[in-house]
């Protein structure tokens, strides 16, 4: 096994779970070292392929991940249908070993006891090589969610020993260096990210980015489409390159033969039909299959998210333009039968529309967020707020979690115009609490709105020298005080995972 794994770009795993003792390693590749062992190694000898690293170190990597996922416990206050259906991954940093992991999260059946088990599966590998880990993520995931869906079976009597499950591990790891040998991206250290802007001729994409420019300076200015336009934003600590693919057909084989060129390595696609131009829903839909099979010969699981554009609101209530997004919706989830396609509906008139669609794809682009936001309900839970949103420094909403008494205390419709409403307004409190700080130092980092009967608690909190912030939404000035008490575990708890969104 061993020298399975020093062939291999893993640097060691680690199956950890939650037993009577607390967070446990229960298998661990390479078997660890003795404390004495490992001082009287050279430096050279601990940082070859293969992990040296004591039992001490595994169990730590076994604690920080478990805590990441059951928090302060209230977890196991879920039912356990509920508990059986979390599965999230985290790409997590251990920068005392300089390792970085690829987390797997998810709680197992015993017999021998009532709760399902928490457990974390850790691959372990150079944090320098970590990009490996984000380039090839979805892969990843697949191999090792088809690994225990099995392998947690053996788990239910109960644990058995290390050399019973070897065998399992090691073709683990085979799968793993056919996905190195063959890797979606080569492997480098800086960590980039590219969306493409992809339609018919017409659908709006540059308008779409323009007014974005607006919004967030930092974009840098857009000209007429002809080809691909290529621009490129900071943001999230990584250089994120915004490919707008200028729709006019004599482009489209161009993108589609060139593929290797145009669509490699995308991380997201932001898909526009003009809502409008029902005349030409089939040529657009014919051109999304097109790109979704290049795609699929990447072997790129690109998430896509649909953009309906020209949804003016003037227009959105005709009966004309309601059975133009019934039929095109329709077209979209024939074509992704697998799960409901993510569509929003935009405005060039309406900004918030713009921002929402935008910043739900820019959060998708960290592998942590489904983590992040499990955790912030479990915050929300323990401080009684109703509402939580984690921005970046530029008020893009990264992550939310709400619960019904934000729809009651707005008196909001649903959680729809919930979400819209407070997507827009973050960069603006944003804006103003960075303004305000300015001239009024406010030393206790945080600032408290207050609209009608409701308090939005907006505080900055600094991960890794990035200024973050979060909003809160709570109906009673007194829940303050509980979330000044909850923030810091919070935040010690989710900080690696933060710090995934940035570096
Ligand atoms: N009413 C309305 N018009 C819009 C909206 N978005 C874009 N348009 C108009 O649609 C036209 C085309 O927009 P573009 O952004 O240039 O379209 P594009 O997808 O970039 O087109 P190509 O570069 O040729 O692929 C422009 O006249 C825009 O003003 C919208 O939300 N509402
Ligand atoms: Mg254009």
């Amino acid at each position: 096994m061993d020298k399975l794994i020093e062939s291999s770009i893993i640097k060691g795993m680690v199956f950890s779970a939650f037993d009577k003792l607390g967070p446990q390693p229960v298998y661990m590749f390479p078997q660890p070292f003795e404390v004495e062992e490992l001082e009287s190694m050279s430096q050279e000898e601990k940082e070859r392929d293969l992990l040296a690293i004591s039992l001490r170190d595994y169990t730590q990597i076994a604690i920080k991940n478990i805590s990441l996922l059951i928090g302060d416990g209230a977890v196991y206050n879920k039912e356990v249908e509920v508990l059986k259906n979390y599965q999230y991954f985290g790409i997590i940093p251990f920068p005392d070993l300089k390792l970085t992991s690829l987390t797997f999260f998810h709680f197992f059946e015993t017999e021998t006891t009532e709760i399902p088990a928490a457990s974390a599966f850790c691959i372990l590998i150079d944090e320098k090589k970590r990009s490996f880990l984000y380039n090839n993520i979805n892969r990843l995931k697949n191999i090792i969610i088809d690994f225990f869906s099995n392998f947690d079976k053996k788990l239910t009597k109960q644990i058995p020993q290390q050399k019973k499950v070897e065998s399992d591990f090691r073709n683990l790891v085979k799968k793993i260096i056919t996905i190195e040998k063959t890797p979606s991206t080569p492997i480098s250290s800086q960590r980039k990210m590219k969306i493409l802007f992809a339609g018919l001729d017409n659908s709006g994409k540059t308008s779409f980015l323009l007014s974005i420019d607006r919004k967030f300076s930092k974009l840098i200015g857009l000209s007429p489409t002809r080809g691909a336009d290529v621009s490129s934003i900071e943001a999230l600590g990584a250089t994120i390159f915004i490919w707008d693919l200028g729709g006019q057909k004599i482009y489209h084989e161009r993108y589609l033969n060139k593929a290797q060129i145009y669509l490699f390595e995308a991380d997201l696609l932001f898909y526009f039909i003009d809502i409008r131009d029902k005349k030409r829903f089939e040529e657009s839909i014919e051109y999304l299959k097109k790109m979704k099979l290049a795609l699929a010969d990447l072997e790129q699981n690109t998430p896509i998210i649909y953009i309906l554009s020209k949804g003016d609101s003037d227009i959105l209530e005709s009966e004309e333009i309601k059975a133009n997004i019934k039929n095109i919706t329709s077209e979209l989830i024939k074509l992704t039968p697998e799960r409901a396609p993510e569509i929003f509906i935009t405005s060039l008139f309406q900004i918030f529309s713009i921002l929402r669609a935008f910043s739900s794809g820019i959060a998708k682009l960290s592998p942590n967020r489904d983590l992040v936001e499990h955790n912030l309900g479990e915050f929300s839970l323990a401080t009684d707020a109703s509402l939580i949103l984690l921005l970046s420094s530029d008020g893009l909403v990264l992550a939310e979690s709400f619960n019904s008494k934000a729809l009651q205390i707005t008196e909001m419709q649903n959680s729809e115009e919930l979400l819209n409403v407070f997507e827009v307004v973050a960069p603006q409190f944003t804006m103003l609490f960075k303004i305000f700080s300015n001239f009024k130092a406010t030393e206790k980092d945080e600032a408290t709105f207050r609209v009608s009967d409701s308090i939005i608690l907006f505080k900055k909190i600094l991960v890794l020298n990035y200024d973050m912030y979060i909003l809160f939404l709570l109906d009673d000035e007194s829940k303050k005080e509980s979330i000044n008490q909850h923030v810091k575990e919070f935040l010690d708890r989710t900080q690696d995972l933060l710090i995934r969104y940035i570096s």
